[in-house]
C-alpha cells in the first residue's frame, strides 16, 4: 500500500518534471516557484495576469507542459489548445469585459514579438484597440 502511494508520488513528480523547463519562468508560475497573480489553474493550464499589463485587463494563459510556441504544438496538444480558449472565455467574463470585447494573441519567434519562449495566450481587454498593432 505504502510502496504503490510512493510509487504513485514519485510517477506524478517525474511527470511533472519531465513537463517542465527549470529556466523558463512560466514553468516556474505554473509550479508555484515563482509567485504571479494567479487567476486560474487546472490540469492543463494556468492563467495569471501579466506583469507588463498593455490594458486595464491583460492576462496569460498558459499550458501547464512546456511548449516553447505555435511551432512546437502537436495533434496530442489539442485538448490543451481548446482549453486555453474556454478558460481564455471564462477569464474575459468573470473580468466583465466579454460583451465590450477583448483582443487574444499568440507571439511566435522574433517577427511575432515572443519574448517568453513558453506559449501563452494574452487576453487584453478594457480599453478599445485598433488592429493592426505596431
Ligand atoms: P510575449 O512578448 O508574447 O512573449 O509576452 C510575454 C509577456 O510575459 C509580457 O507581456 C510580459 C509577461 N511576463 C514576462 N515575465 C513575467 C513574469 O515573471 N510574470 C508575469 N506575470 N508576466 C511576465
Amino acid at each position: 500500500m505504502f510502496i504503490s502511494f510512493a510509487q504513485h508520488l514519485y510517477s506524478r513528480l517525474t511527470k511533472t518534471l519531465h513537463a517542465m523547463n527549470p529556466t523558463c519562468i512560466f514553468c516556474k508560475i505554473a509550479t508555484g516557484q515563482a509567485k504571479a497573480t494567479l487567476l486560474h489553474q487546472d490540469d492543463l493550464v494556468t492563467a495569471f495576469r501579466d506583469i507588463h499589463p498593455v490594458a486595464p485587463t491583460h492576462i496569460l494563459v498558459i499550458p501547464n507542459r512546456h511548449i516553447e510556441s505555435v511551432n512546437f504544438v502537436t495533434p496530442q496538444d489539442e485538448p490543451v489548445l481548446g482549453r486555453l480558449f474556454t478558460v481564455a472565455r471564462h477569464l474575459a467574463e468573470q473580468e466583465g469585459i466579454a460583451h465590450s470585447g477583448y483582443r487574444i494573441i499568440v507571439n511566435t519567434n522574433a517577427d511575432g514579438g515572443q519574448t517568453v519562449f513558453h506559449l501563452h495566450m494574452h487576453v487584453i481587454g478594457g480599453q478599445r484597440m485598433r488592429y493592426p498593432m505596431g
